[in-house]
């Protein structure tokens, strides 16, 4: 892999500090030679057996894999590392995971390890050429690391100096604002409870966390709307739902069970709605690999309309299906549940009121969806009232997600969709356990209940004011008013909006710390001295004072279960994520603090009563996360709206959307392919999409190609312009696809150079990945 690399230039300027190192934000660019075939004619089947085990047992070796497979989402045995679906009742015996999800398990559990002597022969410059697929492959992390300021090359060092270098930056702060806590969704609920805690015990409630850039505009539609932040549905709901829309997601690739509960909802008569620019394979057609009759047969069609939604109309879309509903309602009756907008909501006649200012045609034609298409779509919802509505990133990631969600909710809430069985909201959620991270504290701002709790409990006063979400901490870092840096996962530098900007704010900090698994991009762009904590992966057993410990974690539909690992750990020398979050307290409070920080990282029945008793909903955790779990209370499963403005759900007037695009340019919404999880990169193929070997795509309109006299596989750069400031995105191949025109598509992290820090939705301060406004030119 290192053979082909050039020399980086080295621009080593001898700094007051340190030295100024030259790192690639982006690696070496390049392309590793496409193939474009036909799409494929369904998702899973017997391909997606054959690519999950291949996977598995080329990274891991054929027992391990095969030991930890079984227990993958078992009663006994660990959460899938992957997303946030949670596991039906009766889990299938044989395999209750996903091609996806037995290749987030192969990439945590390889046998590919790298420790400090490879660090002594490769310098940070050098691995920085790398591309993010080439760095995930170098494998697991296995002892602690330590970057010092003058210095080009990762060394060794013990546990005790790491905590002890932490405790020291900590402590010379000027105040504890001046440090930052960030958090990726794939910790236990155990570890970011005690990262949160010391997080307030040190000062601050700088947590910016991953929920920030993914369903942030969920939780604040829906607590607007609904009085919680969360979906309202069970697994069960969807199975015996009469609609289901999927919205603004990708399930055959991002929550690949979830296309198994829908089958059940079809085989129970239910109809499934897509609304999406591209049409996903996953929603076409689905292969079901626990039915042998699927698998021989073929498959099952998931969408029964697919409404081809131009980026970011999805509020004219709706408006359109609203009228048309009113419309009826007028003529028939039936269709609204008015005893339930009567008892429950709050807005009905303002909603009428504006939904009459919007003319049909108007909104059909920012649409870009057949009329007729969208007629079958009103007599369906008329006519049925157990409506269940599932997202993702299509709906959050938008200036206005917010409203996006809300009208949605409003659909929901005219139909009486909302607290009754089969019917209501369901964000789907990303990383494994980020609606549990939330749950229990990671949160930038302030809940005034819950710090009283903190105060009753743990015996210490939390801040009192809001920290920074993640667009606030990088522009925090870039002002250089913040110093310290720690991450729990994740990987920051990727993962946010305005690669070169976030860059160079991280490199600002004197110390950034990352507790991680393997290698990532944010282990080389880092502050003047940084970290790599190395922590076991969640397939791995967990001891502590020689017993066995478990974890717990929260799905999507708020359901606590618990997770024990099964495999050896990558080494002896890592520790496990509370471990060192206790670890790291205790050096800094040097024993001194109402909190029994070490006891708790030896012992995670002691943080789980710490969370039963500060954390609103969780009870008796450690006994009833055992076997299938419980779930959290949900106000909105039981219409309670008593935390609202007169005890009611809000019906919300939202506006359409406004781009002003000029002449030659298109809108860009930034997804993931096949082979990867978030910055993760599994492999170069995205095979539902028909790309192979290749991530630097760009999917476009043939129309589009044709005005801008563009050809496939033609060298385009990508620009954005905002704020007069011009962004580039440099060298990536055409692709033509059936997306709407004007829109195209390109992966994330690839493309996330793009994206302005400054652009967000005002309401969740979440970046604009899903519409960018861009202009192509062909690459010199
Ligand atoms: N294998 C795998 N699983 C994952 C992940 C992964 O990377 N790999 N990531 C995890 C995480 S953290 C998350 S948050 C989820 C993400 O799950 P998804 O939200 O499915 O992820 P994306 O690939 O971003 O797909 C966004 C979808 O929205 C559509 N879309 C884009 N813009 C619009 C729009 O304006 N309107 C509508 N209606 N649709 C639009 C796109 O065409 C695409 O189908 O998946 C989780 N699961
Ligand atoms: N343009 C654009 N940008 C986006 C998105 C998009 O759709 N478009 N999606 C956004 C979304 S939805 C999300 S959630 C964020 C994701 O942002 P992050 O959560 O920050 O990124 P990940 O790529 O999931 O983090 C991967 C790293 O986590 C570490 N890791 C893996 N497992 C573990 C573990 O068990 N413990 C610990 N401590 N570390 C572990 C590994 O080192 C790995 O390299 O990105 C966001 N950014
Ligand atoms: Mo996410």
């Amino acid at each position: 892999m290192f053979k082909n690399l050039k020399a980086t230039k080295k621009l080593i300027k001898v700094m007051k500090n340190g030295v100024k190192r030259n790192i690639s934000y982006t690696g070496k660019i390049k392309f590793s030679g496409i193939q474009i075939k036909e799409p494929l004619s369904s998702s899973a089947g017997f391909l997606g057996v054959k690519e999950a085990l291949n996977h598995t047992f080329k990274e891991m070796g054929i027992i391990r894999a095969t030991t930890a497979l079984m227990k993958m989402n078992q009663e006994d045995g660990f959460r899938c590392p992957s997303c946030a679906w949670p596991v039906p009742l009766k889990p299938s015996k044989v395999a209750e995971y996903c091609e996806n999800g037995a290749k987030a398990l192969a990439d945590e559990a390889t046998t590919q390890h790298i420790n400090a002597d490879f660090f002594a022969s490769h310098s940070v410059e050098e691995l920085s050429q790398l591309t993010d697929f080439e760095l995930n492959k170098l494998g697991r992390i296995t002892e602690p690391l330590l970057l010092r300021p003058d210095s080009l090359h990762y060394e060794s060092i013990s546990w005790e100096n790491a905590y002890k270098i932490i405790a020291k930056e900590l402590h010379e702060l000027n105040n504890p604002d001046e440090a930052i806590f960030y958090t990726s969704g794939r910790s236990s609920n155990e570890a970011a409870f005690l990262y949160g805690m010391f997080a307030r015990a040190f000062g601050t409630n700088n947590m910016p966390d991953c929920s920030n850039m993914c369903h942030e505009a969920s939780g604040v539609a829906l607590s607007n709307t609904l009085g919680i932040g969360k979906g309202s549905t069970t697994l069960e709901d969807l199975h015996e739902a009469e609609v289901v829309l999927t919205v603004g997601q990708n399930p055959g690739t991002n929550h690949p069970r979830m296309l198994a509960a829908l089958e059940k909802c079809k085989n129970n008569g239910g109809s499934v709605i897509s609304i999406n620019p591209l049409e996903e394979l996953g929603l076409v057609n689905f292969k079901n690999p626990q039915n042998i009759s699927d698998m021989l047969g073929s498959g099952t069609p998931i969408a029964d309309i697919h409404l081809p939604v131009k980026v970011n109309e999805d509020i004219a879309l709706v408006k359109l299906i609203l009228k048309k509903l009113v419309a009826i309602e007028t003529l028939k009756g039936n269709v609204f549940d008015l005893e339930f907008i009567e008892q429950y909501t709050n807005g009905y006649q303002e909603l009428m009121e504006d939904l009459n200012k919007y003319d049909s045609s108007k909104l059909l034609a920012r649409t870009g969806v057949s009329e007729n298409d969208i007629d079958k779509t009103v007599a369906l919802l008329a006519s049925k009232s157990k409506i269940i509505v599932c997202w993702a990133m299509g709906l959050t990631q938008h200036k206005n997600g917010v409203e996006t969600i809300q009208e949605f909710v409003n659909l929901l809430l005219l139909k009486g969709a909302i607290g009754k069985p089969s019917a209501g909201t369901f964000p789907v959620r990303g990383h494994s356990n980020v609606q549990g991270d939330r749950s229990v504290g990671i949160m930038h701002f302030v809940n005034r209940e819950f710090n009283q709790r903190i105060q009753k409990h743990l015996g210490f006063a939390p801040p009192t004011t809001k920290g920074y979400d993640v667009a606030a901490a990088i522009s925090a870092m870039h002002r250089k008013e913040a110093k310290v840096f720690m991450c729990l996962g994740g990987n920051f530098a990727m993962a946010a909006a305005d690669t070169e900007y976030t860059a160079q704010a991280i490199q600002n900090c004197q110390l950034t710390v990352q507790i991680s698994t393997k290698l990532n991009r944010s282990h080389l762009i880092t502050g003047q001295t940084a970290l790599i904590l190395p922590t076991y992966g969640r397939s791995e057993k967990d001891y502590q004072n020689g017993q066995l410990q478990f974890l717990t974690m929260e799905s999507s539909t708020g359901k606590v279960r618990q997770s024990r690992g099964l495999l050896k750990p990558a080494s002896g020398a890592i520790k496990s994520e509370p471990e060192i979050i206790a670890s790291i307290a205790h050096t800094y409070f040097n024993g001194n603090h109402a909190v029994n920080w070490k006891a708790m990282g030896q012992d995670y029945n002691l943080i789980r009563d710490a969370i039963d008793k500060t954390v609103k909903g969780f009870e008796n955790t450690s006994e009833r996360s055992k076997g299938f779990g419980y779930y959290l209370p949900n106000n909105a499963r039981i219409r309670d709206f008593s935390m609202l403005p007169q005890g009611k759900a809000k019906l919300t007037i939202n506006t359409l959307s406004e781009h002003r695009l000029e002449k030659d340019e298109l809108l860009l919404m930034t997804f993931r392919a096949h082979d990867q999880f978030n910055t993760t990169i599994y492999g170069l193929n995205d095979r539902y999409r028909g790309i192979y070997n290749e991530r630097r795509v760009v999917f476009m309109n043939q129309e589009d190609m044709l005005e801008k006299n563009l050809k496939a596989q033609d060298i385009i750069n990508i620009y954005s312009t905002y704020h007069g400031k011009t962004r580039t995105a440099k060298q990536f191949l055409v692709v033509p696809y059936k997306i709407p025109k004007g829109n195209i598509g390109a992966y994330y992290p690839e493309t996330n150079v793009l994206i302005p820090h400054d652009e967000f939705d005002p309401r969740s301060r979440q970046h604009i990945s899903k519409s960018i406004k861009v202009r192509v030119e062909r690459s010199e």
